[in-house]
């Protein structure tokens, strides 16, 4: 097993927070909050994969399996939530090792999303995360209207399986913003699948039936195409979460007006 003391990964990320100070890089949460963050905390235990995209080497915080990502296009990095995010649509981070997430049995995954550009007329789809296999994905399903006008294809979140036993929870994202950041939250215990937004109840579907494990492979971050989008804090943990922790993790790392303060 090779795996980062959770103490290591917080001061790699304080001390990599300091190094990209500048004019370019305006985190909007400091990254020394996760050293009093408890609803972080908490769960450290039960973290399989981490990945900040703060290092320009593009490799995770934390990782059970083998951490050397394989890239796929040509992923950017901007500023994000904490530090720097990925760009999903320029490229994508493969992580073959099936060690990094529990996806065959149960566990659970969150990140952080924000709009850079969405056509919200008519657009492709982004994937956020998706198995090597593509048969799980959790994706911005783009719209599209019909000759007539009316909608053929609604924009929405989706997490699902396109293969094995097919089905999907969503949710809406149509009122997103450039410059938001939105909390996803999955939660898989086969053949039960759930979704949850913005620290939200969790959508719960209950899939046809149970995948096959061989079904999965690793992991991919990202995506080589859709419209830009700003990925950061991905998450894998090795058990569902329960709303009041995804709900807490929501509270302590979203983004805080001035005037909320800490
Ligand atoms: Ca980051």
């Amino acid at each position: 097993m090779r795996r980062i003391p959770p103490t290591t990964i917080l001061c790699v990320v304080a001390v990599l927070n300091q190094a990209c100070a500048g004019p370019v890089v305006t985190p909007a949460v400091d990254a020394s909050a996760y050293e009093v963050l408890p609803a972080l905390r908490d769960l450290m235990d039960a973290v399989t994969f981490h990945h900040g995209f703060d290092q320009e080497s593009l490799l995770p915080d934390m990782a059970v399996g083998e951490w050397e990502p394989q890239k796929l296009g040509e992923p950017k990095l901007a500023a994000g939530l904490v530090g720097k995010a990925l760009v999903a649509g320029t490229g994508s981070l493969l992580f073959k090792d099936t060690r990094n997430w529990t996806l065959t049995t149960r566990g659970a995954l969150c990140l952080w999303v924000s709009p850079v550009e969405w056509n919200q007329e008519e657009a492709g789809n982004t994937n956020f995360v998706l198995s090597h296999s593509s048969a799980f994905y959790v994706e911005r399903q783009g719209p599209l209207r019909k000759p007539d006008g009316a909608w053929a294809r609604l924009e929405s979140l989706l997490v699902g399986l396109q293969r094995g036993p097919k089905g999907s929870a969503y949710a809406g994202c149509a009122g997103w913003k450039p410059g938001e950041w939105h909390l996803i939250a999955v939660n898989w215990s086969w053949p039960q699948l759930a979704l949850s937004v913005d620290g939200g109840a969790f959508n719960a579907t209950e899939l046809p039936g149970k995948p096959d494990p061989d079904l999965f492979g690793g992991l991919i971050l990202g995506s080589n195409g859709g419209d830009p989008t700003l990925l950061d804090e991905f998450f894998c943990f090795n058990r569902p979460l329960s709303a009041a922790e995804v709900k807490a993790l929501h509270q302590a790392m979203r983004p805080k007006a001035a005037s909320e303060g800490e």
